[in-house]
């Protein structure tokens, strides 16, 4: 994948980067009380996203988890209307009404993130299906974490999508930790890509803080998957680097030696390591393109913060029932 070329590299760089500005601005802006409900970041494992988007088109569809504001951007949802979302602000990319765990933009295929753990499995096998009832190339992606591989709904959605040979590519991020609950001790078999096998679907591991490997892994299973081969699963290992959700404490149920040991597997900066011992030069290019994310999330967060909330008036619309009444709030 070294070889992959050099305007790409730089693409999933700047992909990394600007996931990153944004979560680590959105952890200053909880703490500053801006967000309210919680807020789920996604340092540490922005290579999955990245790597798994960057094979994707506009047309192809993602369904996301609580943790999806890295998804949510890579799919191409401006830093913007994430922020002024999860700030809870009228213009965000659901209104203000959803918050980080309902981020929708179904224009460039972000089809949801979500407060609970495994539907996003059985969405986009769905889609899949919606895809090959009506003959388009498209393709879906399903998001989860290793929390959800022990959930009906992975049984489910993966079985289907073997039977119906669907579109479909099934991510495990596998960041070792459901909340606090270690993989291995809530897992029988703990190798998430063997499970392809009882399904009859391919399953692979790919090293998930190396965003190069990545990226060739979803290459080829979205290409199969866009040429009728039907579904793969890929199984990411990575790391949440901050707790589970921001606010949380964080040293009971693992060490902060192990967290400072994935912090020297950042993602990020192996990319950088690659680039720069290709040519010295780029160190310069990365770090005006460092300056250039930083200004961009700059502005965003500006944007946010100074956008309207929404107007209370308008809280029944988009909600619908058949024996809705408007109420009168005179
Ligand atoms: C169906 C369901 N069960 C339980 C929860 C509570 N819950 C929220 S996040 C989480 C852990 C999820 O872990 P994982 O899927 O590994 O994702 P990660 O947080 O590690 O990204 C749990 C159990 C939920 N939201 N939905
Ligand atoms: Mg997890």
């Amino acid at each position: 994948m070294n070889n992959l070329e050099l305007e790409k590299k730089l693409d999933l760089y700047r992909g990394m980067r600007t996931i990153r500005e944004c979560e680590e601005r959105l952890v200053r802006s909880h703490q500053r009380g801006l967000i309210p409900g919680p807020c789920h970041t996604y340092i540490g494992q922005e290579a999955v996203a990245v790597g798994v988007c960057a094979c994707l088109r506009n047309d192809d569809v993602i369904f996301s988890t609580h943790r999806g504001h890295g998804h949510a951007i890579a799919k191409g949802l401006h830093p913007r209307e994430l922020m002024a979302e999860v700030f809870g602000r009228a213009t965000g990319c659901s209104g203000g009404r959803g918050g980080s765990m309902h981020l929708f933009a179904p224009e460039v295929g972000l089809m949801g993130t979500s407060g609970i753990v495994g539907p996003s499995i059985l969405q986009a096998t769905g889609a899949g299906y919606s895809f090959k009832v009506l003959k388009t190339d498209q393709v879906s992606v399903a998001f989860f974490g290793d929390g959800a591989v022990n959930n009906g709904a992975f049984h489910e959605g993966l079985n289907m999508a073997t039977i119906w040979n669907l579109p479909v590519l099934f991510v495990c991020e596998n960041n070792q930790f459901a909340t606090e609950v270690p993989f291995h001790y809530s897992s029988g078999n703990p190798s998430v890509a063997a499970r392809g096998a009882a399904y009859g679907l391919p399953g692979v591991e790919v090293d998930g803080n190396d965003v190069l490997a990545v990226y060739e892994v979803a290459g080829e299973a979205i290409q199969r998957a866009r040429s009728g081969e039907g579904p793969t699963l890929i199984e990411c290992k990575t790391y949440r680097t901050r707790p589970h959700a921001e606010g949380m404490d964080d040293y009971s149920y693992r060490t902060r030696e192990e967290v400072d040991e994935w912090k020297s597997r950042d993602p990020i900066l192996r990319l950088r390591e690659i680039l720069v011992a290709d040519n010295e030069s780029m160190k310069e290019n990365l770090g005006a393109m460092d300056t250039e994310v930083k200004a961009l999330i700059d502005e965003a967060e500006k944007f946010a913060e100074e956008s309207p909330y929404p107007d209370p008036l308008t809280a029944e619309d988009h909600v619908f029932s058949a024996n809705s009444r408007k109420i009168d709030h005179a």
